[in-house]
């Protein structure tokens, strides 16, 4: 995690690398847990919404929801469910996605004290970290940190000497995909089978048992004590485009120095990849892009000015989502690559509905007979039947949409690959780096 000179890099200055993780004796040194007094001696919790609204901070999960208006959701009244809960989503299983272990890791006080703002926003009473099983040593931080913020009457019963009280307890998943999806998350938390439900109703109106709840990523919760330190007009002009904050974006692949980095949101393709991530390796030329983790469609070089925020990522044709991109280079078989992230998403489908649990593998197949040397032409137009099978609003959630996002890319900008494949009857990359 390289934090840049002369920018404002808020949720990573601070954070030291190797693992390194700050106490809570650091973390109050640099003026943390002051924002969560500030509100509980200064602020009702429609204040503190308000002031988020007007960060127009969005989520950093992947859909870029408008965190202030999710929050306006819950129903706040005397007539509302007095049980509310906040959770923080941080099951980051997203191929190529590595941003919120860094926060987990890095500085996990900056997230429970932005847990504890939101549930005091939203007056939820008891709240979760929702963490990946795989991310070991952020569950051991993240136990030792938690004990420490009780011990120094930050959770539990009169938070800070106020009347607030909050319960905060960490959970670890079990290592599927597809808990990230929050109605999945939500089933799982409750000891159910993992599978997401129907929305609406939203989690906001009816969320875990039935109640309220929140669910936030972790990169949009550690921005909370931030915009409470330092204000919602100080929040959008990190940015450089529309999309207020920062962002912690992130490179990997054939390119000399893979990593992440909390830049100004709106910073540039171009900028990530030849400034921050060193450009291509020796040798490695840029074939492709998936500029927020594998369920976004590929972008090309002909992208590297486009802005890394929603809506000119969403213009190019592809989403931000994560924000942390995967190049693809000229010695990697695009087909190769794309059965990869294929094979991934088949076994993380929770076969739940139809579409994703038959369609997911079938692509897969096909994908694997083409790179076998095995393909046929008109497999060409059944993947991109499936394309539109497995596309949004046939589905119970985002999953095989998002599958289908590289595929269809792939055989949008990298269809004379395919045809190559199934003409010569073997795959053309001698090395198959796939
Ligand atoms: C009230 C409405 N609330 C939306 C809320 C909703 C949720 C949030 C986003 O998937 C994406 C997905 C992955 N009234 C609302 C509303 N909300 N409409 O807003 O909702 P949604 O449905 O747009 O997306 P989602 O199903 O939450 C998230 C993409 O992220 N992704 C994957 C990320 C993976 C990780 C990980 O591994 N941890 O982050 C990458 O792009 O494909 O499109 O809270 O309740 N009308």
């Amino acid at each position: 995690m390289n934090s840049q000179a002369g920018m404002e890099t808020p949720l990573t200055q601070y954070i030291k690398g190797n693992g390194a993780s700050l106490g809570l004796k650091e973390y109050e040194a640099i003026g943390g847990y002051t924002a969560l007094k500030k509100v509980l001696q200064s602020m009702t919790p429609a204040e503190l919404q308000q002031l988020v609204m007007d960060s127009k901070l969005k989520g950093r999960g992947g859909a870029g929801f408008s965190t202030g208006t999710k929050w306006s959701l819950v129903p706040m009244g005397p007539e509302a469910p007095k049980r509310k809960y906040l959770i923080a989503n941080a099951d980051e299983m997203e191929p190529g996605t590595f941003k919120d272990r860094l926060l987990l890791e890095g500085n996990p006080h900056q997230l429970i004290e932005g847990m504890i703002l939101a549930a005091y926003a939203i007056q939820a009473d008891i709240s979760y970290i929702f963490l990946r099983w795989a991310y070991r040593s952020a569950a051991v931080l993240l136990k030792k940190c938690l004990e420490e913020a009780y011990a120094a009457g930050y959770l539990g019963q009169h938070i800070a000497g106020s009347d607030y009280k909050l319960e905060l307890y960490l959970h670890t998943g079990v290592g599927r995909y597809i808990c990230g999806e929050e109605t999945a998350l939500l089933n799982a938390l409750e000891g159910k089978r993992a599978t997401p439900r129907a929305k609406p109703p939203f989690p906001q109106i009816s969320g875990l048992f039935g109640k309220p709840t929140i669910v936030n990523n972790v990169e949009t919760l550690s921005c909370i004590p931030h915009i409470v330190n330092n204000g919602a007009t100080w929040f959008r002009n990190l940015s450089s485009s529309e999309d207020s904050g920062t962002k912690i974006y992130g490179v990997s692949g054939k390119v000399r120095n893979p990593g992440a980095w909390e830049l100004p949101m709106g910073t540039t393709i171009r900028e990530l990849l030849e400034e921050h991530a060193g450009g291509m390796l020796p040798g490695y030329q840029l074939k492709g892009i998936l500029p927020g983790g594998a369920s976004t469609d590929f972008l090309t070089g002909d992208h590297l000015d486009i802005k890394m925020d929603f809506a000119a990522v969403a213009a190019a044709g592809s989403r931000l989502g994560t924000g942390t991109m995967i190049v693809m280079d000229d010695k990697t078989c695009p087909v190769g690559m794309v059965h990869n992230l294929q094979h991934f998403f088949a076994q993380e489908s929770c076969g739940w509905c139809t579409p994703c649990r038959e369609g997911i593998p079938w692509v897969e197949k096909i994908l694997w007979s083409i790179e076998q040397g095995a393909g046929r032409k008109e497999d060409l137009e059944l993947l991109d039947m499936h394309t539109k099978f497995l596309g949004p609003g046939n589905t119970f959630c985002a999953l095989a949409p998002g599958a289908m996002e590289p595929l269809q890319s792939a055989l949008k900008y990298f269809r004379p690959e395919f045809e190559k494949h199934i003409e010569q009857k073997k795959c053309p990359y001698a090395n198959h780096t796939h």
